[in-house]
């Protein structure tokens, strides 16, 4: 009896060990391809954190150029412009999509093509303020994929 206890206390521990650090969760992650010549393109994704957190950054070997933008009316005008970061309230899954919140790839060196496959690493602040960063594999979409193909969805649940 006592020694089960024991046990379920060092599970316990364990599970409040591993929570401390926030989860998130990247899926649907695609990039839009460039045409030749084509200087910038968005990255798109679905983000949900365990605790809440904020995407404050974006690197990728594809370009020294990342930045985190949102687009929004202002005066009856869609405009982008860069923002500090993306809140991600613990739970809420926050969808970055053509029209909304995207990673904006900028001074590109080459041509994006459908078929490759970018590294990003997306560096997340908590509540302290501690970073942490996570590195996910994204393929590039065709010029015209408006959205991530519906019949893909659930399968890259883990
Ligand atoms: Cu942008």
């Amino acid at each position: 009896m006592y020694s089960r206890i024991k046990s379920a206390i060092l599970i316990a521990g364990t599970v409040l060990a591993v929570s401390a650090h926030a989860q998130v969760t990247v899926k649907e992650a695609w990039i839009r391809a460039t045409v030749p010549q084509q200087k910038a393109t968005g990255a798109f994704m679905q983000l949900t954190a365990s605790q809440d957190t904020r995407l404050v950054s974006v690197n990728t070997p594809l370009t020294p150029k990342a930045e985190v933008h949102e687009m929004a009316m202002q005066d009856n005008v869609m405009r982008m412009r860069q923002v500090r970061a993306i809140e991600l309230p613990a739970g809420k899954t926050v969808e970055l999509k053509p029209g909304g919140y995207h990673v904006m790839l900028m001074d590109l060196p080459a041509q994006v093509k459908e078929g490759q496959t970018v590294p990003l690493t997306l560096v997340f602040e908590d509540k302290s303020g501690a970073r942490k960063t996570q590195d996910v594999k994204v393929p590039v979409r065709a010029l015209n994929a408006a959205v991530a193909p519906k019949d893909e969805h659930g399968e890259h649940k883990h």
